[in-house]
């Protein structure tokens, strides 16, 4: 097996920036005919409904049913696949899902009010969707840690009612994917998938009832089409392919950081893997770990391409350039694998999730910490945060004057009513106006 051969990038180099720009680009671009075909099954799915919904599981997964309400999974095949698979998977999941359960439990938020001195009451109320639609994708890439991620938060916001939706080419379905399901109290799942699972969910059938907003993961089909049903139902995010970025003081096993780089690298070709440290012998001990472990891993050819194409090892003058390097990347996953993470913390600005110290695996985040692995990628952790009870709960503000707030406050909407030109408002605040 030949080495990989991996970017190598100096904070210090004059065309640092550019090279920097070129290695944090990737090619996101949706194929025209994607959009057609796209548009072409969401306006079917809406117009015709189940009928629709048919004919494209047929087409598309092979599975060839009369019904759609052939393809809901009661909750007693969940329990049945909870009970079917291995004890130890069961545990785990069951131990992950209490863990993240409890983390989210953290971030539930209260509706709140307060009086001012006119007795003026304001507000904020919270409250959950009704209806959450959750995608899971098949084949591959169907994780049951993303239905836990995904699901539970849900849940403990109060939504109603989660709808989860499979597909099942060929009608083969992932015992552990709707174990998952049953632990995390998904309410209903379909085997459905592709733009037509979504656009049954954002339009609902005379079987899929319509959600308020739909999150989870999915292929290039499911992406463009969540993009296009958004305004009509919320979506999370459209993701992009898995990051991890670790800064390390040189001090952490070099197969240790080349294990956390695979980790994200595995996921596919167009991950991307960064190490950024002070230590240019210690970026070189690395180099040498990763091509020594590859040829040991099951993921070898996703883990090579992308490595080659994506990933980079940068040098810098110290921890402080290392932060400032991180800012700029806008990391999915960050690993401070430092001596004192704790004070470098205070210099980082944008990552979606923060790995504290050299014990902190990222893949521990992924599965069973309790913070949520459906985070930000692509830089935009310098605008969003990861998934949480927030994304299913929304809230409305609450007014409420008394006589005296009226005609105290009625006399300021008059005044900016009037210079908008706006009669019918003037008069509506003037009318509680005492003369
Ligand atoms: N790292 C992925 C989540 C995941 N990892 C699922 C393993 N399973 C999200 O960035
Ligand atoms: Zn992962």
């Amino acid at each position: 097996m030949t080495d990989i051969s991996i970017t190598r990038l100096n904070a210090s180099q004059n065309d640092f920036d550019s090279e920097l720009a070129r290695l944090l680009a990737w090619d996101d671009s949706v194929d025209q005919s994607v959009n057609e075909s796209v548009r072409h099954i969401l306006h079917q799915v809406k117009t015709r409904g189940d009928a629709a919904v048919l004919e494209f599981t047929e087409k598309f997964d092979r599975l060839k049913v009369g019904s759609v309400a052939e393809l809901e999974i009661s909750q007693e095949r969940l329990q049945q696949a909870l009970n079917a698979i291995p004890e130890d998977q069961r545990i785990a999941l069951e131990k992950a899902a209490d863990r993240v359960r409890d983390y989210h439990e953290r971030q539930n938020q209260k509706s709140w009010q307060y009086e001012d001195q006119d007795g003026t009451v304001l507000g904020q109320k919270v409250t959950p969707l009704d209806r959450a639609g959750l995608y899971v994708p098949g084949g591959k890439a169907a994780y049951p840690s993303s239905v836990l991620m995904n699901a539970i938060p849900a849940k403990v916001a109060g939504v109603s009612e989660v709808i989860m939706v499979v597909p099942t080419p060929d009608g083969v379905v992932n015992d552990m994917v709707l174990a998952a399901a049953a632990i995390a109290g998904v309410d209903r799942v379909f085997c459905l998938g592709g733009a037509q699972a979504v656009g049954a969910l954002a339009y609902g059938t005379e079987t899929v009832p319509a959600v308020d907003k739909i999150v989870g993961p999915g292929n290039i089909f499911v992406a463009t089409a969540k993009r296009e049903v958004f305004g009509t139902v919320g979506i999370d995010m459209i993701a992009g392919p898995s990051e991890i970025l670790v800064i390390c003081d040189g001090q952490t096993d070099p197969d240790w950081i080349a294990m956390d780089l695979f980790s994200q690298a595995e996921h596919d070709e167009q991950a991307q893997s960064i190490l950024i440290s002070p230590d240019g012998d210690f970026l070189n001990a690395v180099e040498k770990s990763i091509n020594a472990l590859l040829p040991t891993m099951e993921r070898a050819d996703i883990i090579r391409t992308s490595m080659t194409d994506r990933a980079a090892l940068i040098q810098v003058a110290d921890l402080k350039e290392a932060a400032a390097v991180s800012n700029r990347i806008a990391p999915e996953h960050l690993e401070l694998s430092v001596e004192n993470p704790n004070e470098m913390l205070e210099d980082i600005r944008h990552a979606g999730a923060i790995f504290m110290g050299r014990y902190t695996a990222e893949a521990l985040g992924d599965y069973c910490a309790g913070p949520n692995h459906v985070l930000p990628t692509s830089g935009t952790a310098r605008f969003s945060s990861p998934l949480g009870v927030y994304d299913f709960q929304k809230r409305s503000s609450i007014i409420g004057f008394t006589a005296p707030g009226a005609d105290r406050m009625g006399r300021v909407a008059s005044v900016l009513a009037r210079g908008e030109g706006l009669t019918a408002h003037a008069r509506s605040a003037e009318y509680r106006v005492k003369d």
